[in-house]
């Protein structure tokens, strides 16, 4: 246990550094701890951004089939449509790649197997940060594909979280109230369009495999676990299943979180999974998959949420710069004026309804911006909150509503842990809701005359500045 935590230790800078410089995704081939089939390797920042501007978000489109020079637009807008296709619901296969090996509870110890201890101050080596959680309701009517953190906790238990409102706690209420322990299964390395589709806030009820199928344009295959009634990838790479009790809890945490902290010493508890057999691939494809930054996809839905209740929004998007904490939601703001809608009406409409829902739950600020504020471009964003909302009178609090723990001013902040600490941020001037915009930018683009700026264009290199971007 000991020497694979060291070793991991030692792999983690590399990863961090990758992260933070946007690097190549580090693949760990040679892991102490790993067994006599290479299981498992690890693969870090599969979703991160490239260096290369112009292929800046070539990962995430990768994920679902776009060129990778793909805008976040570009990647949004597949998301948003799938949507409202028809849904293509998963297909039952009689067998798969992920079944070529079938490990027992004897023939595996997940405290020796290559684990990765984090951040040195977790409270336990989090084997699962990017794998796909699938649980069902227990009438069978909805099988749920989503992503939560889970640690070791001994050879064959597993302890994560499982919190309101997510949907993997609101299934594991319905076992509790049928006096059964849950059956699941975690299956690492799946088709990426369904790790995508894992963290996306869709509705309640909504089967993510459904989903999945409109958004890769055919179904995905599954096969049955080996050990309870659940389906998996086919393809997946490593599959643990088992079951999830609905009684027994243990530590969990602390874990250096989305937000960039670890608070040492800190855990809470969550339900003990356990993991009754491992299944995987053939031994050069069996990673675990690393963590990740996304709130994008919040995002996305909040823009369709709020859309589909006739606010005019055009576009949304969750800033990386802001540990995807907030939205920015770009308004069309000829509706409001042509409506009369006040700014208080327009904001409070807006922040009631996406921090009551689901899709609000891990975004705190809602930034509306106007027409000429690109969200998808942070500095244009920042520009806006800066030189737009006064701060007091522009920014409309929600206390009574469901608060998202993990961040820091939350769980280790000085109000309620579980209940508001949300915002919304008006960064249209009042000007916008009346007769609209009577400014100029100071800016090449908004203060010269057009025929003034190609001249100055054409002549750019020639002043020795290099090509124009
Ligand atoms: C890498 C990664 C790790 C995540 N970890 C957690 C977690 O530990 N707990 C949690 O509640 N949500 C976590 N999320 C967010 C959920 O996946 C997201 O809220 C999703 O909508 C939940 O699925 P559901 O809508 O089916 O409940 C994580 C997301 C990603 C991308
Ligand atoms: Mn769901």
């Amino acid at each position: 246990m000991a020497t694979s935590s060291r070793s991991a230790k030692n792999a983690m800078p590399t990863l961090r550094s990758a992260r933070s410089s946007d690097g190549a995704a580090p693949l760990f081939n040679k892991l102490k701890g790993q067994n006599a089939n290479g299981l498992w390797r690890i693969l870090g920042a599969p979703n991160f951004l490239r260096r290369d501007p112009a292929q800046r978000y070539g990962r995430l489109a990768r994920h679902l089939g776009l060129p990778p020079t793909s805008s976040m637009k570009d990647i949004l807008d597949k998301m948003i449509t799938a949507k409202t296709a028809p849904p293509i619901p998963p297909k039952i296969v009689a067998t798969g790649p992920c079944k070529e090996f079938k490990l027992g509870p004897d023939q595996f110890d997940l405290t020796t197997l290559p684990s990765p201890l984090l951040h040195q101050a977790d409270g336990g080596k989090y084997v699962q940060t990017y794998g796909m959680y699938i649980v069902r309701s227990p009438d069978g009517k909805w099988t749920n594909w989503s992503i939560a953190r889970a640690m070791v906790h001994d050879k064959t238990r597993l302890v994560g979280l499982v919190i309101p409102p997510q949907h993997i706690w609101q299934i594991h209420e319905m076992w509790k109230k049928e006096g059964k322990d849950m059956p699941w299964a975690l299956a690492f390395g799946v088709p990426p369009a369904a790790i995508m589709a894992s963290s996306m806030p869709l509705p309640d009820g909504l089967s993510e495999g459904d989903y999945v199928g409109s958004l890769a344009g055919h179904s995905i295959d599954v096969v049955k676990c080996e050990t309870n009634d659940l389906y998996v990838p086919a393809n997946s790479e490593i599959v643990f299943e088992g079951s999830c009790s609905i009684s027994e809890r243990a530590p969990e945490g602390p874990f250096g979180e989305m937000h960039g902290y670890v608070f040492p010493g800190t855990p809470d508890d969550g339900p003990l999974y356990t993991v009754d057999m491992i299944t995987h691939r053939e031994e050069h494809s069996s990673h675990l998959r690393l963590w990740s930054v996304d709130g994008r996809n919040a995002a996305a839905e909040i823009g369709a949420l709020v859309r589909s209740h006739n606010l005019p929004i055009k576009e949304s998007f969750a800033p990386f710069e802001s540990q995807v904490a907030w939205v920015a939601l770009q308004v069309d703001t000829k509706e409001p004026r042509r409506r009369k809608t006040t700014a208080q009406d327009f904001c409070r409409q807006i922040g009631n309804l996406v921090f009551n829902d689901k899709v609000g739950y891990t975004i705190d600020r809602i930034l509306l911006v106007g027409d000429d504020i690109d969200v998808y471009d942070f500095r244009d964003v920042i520009w806006a909150f800066c030189t737009r909302c006064r701060p007091g009178t522009d920014e409309y609090h929600f206390e009574g509503v469901r608060g998202f723990p993990l961040i820091p001013y939350m769980s280790h902040g000085s109000g309620d842990k579980h209940m508001g600490g949300k915002v919304v941020c008006d960064c249209l001037l009042p000007v916008e809701y009346t007769t609209g915009k009577d400014w100029e930018a100071a800016s090449f683009k908004e203060s010269y005359p057009e025929e003034l700026q190609k001249k100055v264009l054409d002549r750019w290199e020639s002043f020795g500045f290099g090509p124009v971007n």
